[in-house]
């Protein structure tokens, strides 16, 4: 087995001082430094919007910012406008090794689809093709780590559980959102979509 860490989101937006800033974001980057050190392979996600993206509250006159929206493929919360492409907070956080980094993977451009997984817009069928990078570099042990814990993290696990990868979530080096009791749902989903918690 080759054993891959993929590193969600570690962007400026979402440590403190970032448009959505996850507690204590920051104190991850280098306890994931150092695990990168030990996988065959790592793989960066970068969250990245243009600026009339359809999750940004911004966009829906009237609306708050984590208020719920219906999408046409389903419930989507509204959030702050964040990780606009090119800006300074789609950046990785400065301290991040990006060195170790094999490949980067962007999701969210679509306009009208938010993309939480690495795997799948969350329409669940547009595909990133990041499944079949990994199947045909023979990865198939897959850790993950970053943010957020309750949404990225998560989608991501359980999208890569799903279709047959092995998957754990290093929680210490994660950090949740936790909107109205999400960290606690999303560990429930992924045990229950066979992720292990590690
Ligand atoms: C994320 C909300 C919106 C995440 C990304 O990285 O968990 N959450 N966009
Ligand atoms: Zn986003």
């Amino acid at each position: 087995m080759s054993r891959a860490l993929i590193v969600i989101d570690m962007q400026n937006d979402f440590c403190p001082g970032g448009a959505l800033a996850v507690e204590g974001g920051d104190q991850i980057v280098q306890p994931i430094n150092r695990l990168m050190t030990q996988f065959d392979a790592v793989i960066l996600t970068q969250d990245w919007h243009p600026a009339d993206h359809a999750s940004f509250a911004d966009n829906h006159p009237g609306a708050q910012p984590l208020s719920m929206t219906q999408m046409p493929y389903g419930p989507q919360v509204l959030w702050p406008a964040h990780c606009v492409i090119g800006s300074e907070g789609a950046h990785f956080h400065a301290g991040l090794d990006l060195t170790r980094a094999d490949m980067v993977i962007r999701k969210g451009f679509n306009p009208q689809i938010d993309s939480y997984s690495a795997f799948f817009e969350n329409d669940h069928k547009t595909s990133t093709g990041l499944a079949g990078y990994l199947r045909d570099r023979g990865l198939d042990d897959l850790t993950f780590v970053g943010l957020a814990h309750d949404f990225c993290v998560a989608w991501s696990a359980m999208d890569a559980a799903r279709q047959g990868f092995t998957a754990t979530v290093i929680e210490e080096a994660t950090r949740a959102i936790d909107l109205d009791g999400s960290r606690d749902r999303a560990r429930a989903d992924m045990r229950a979509a066979g992720v292990q918690l590690e």
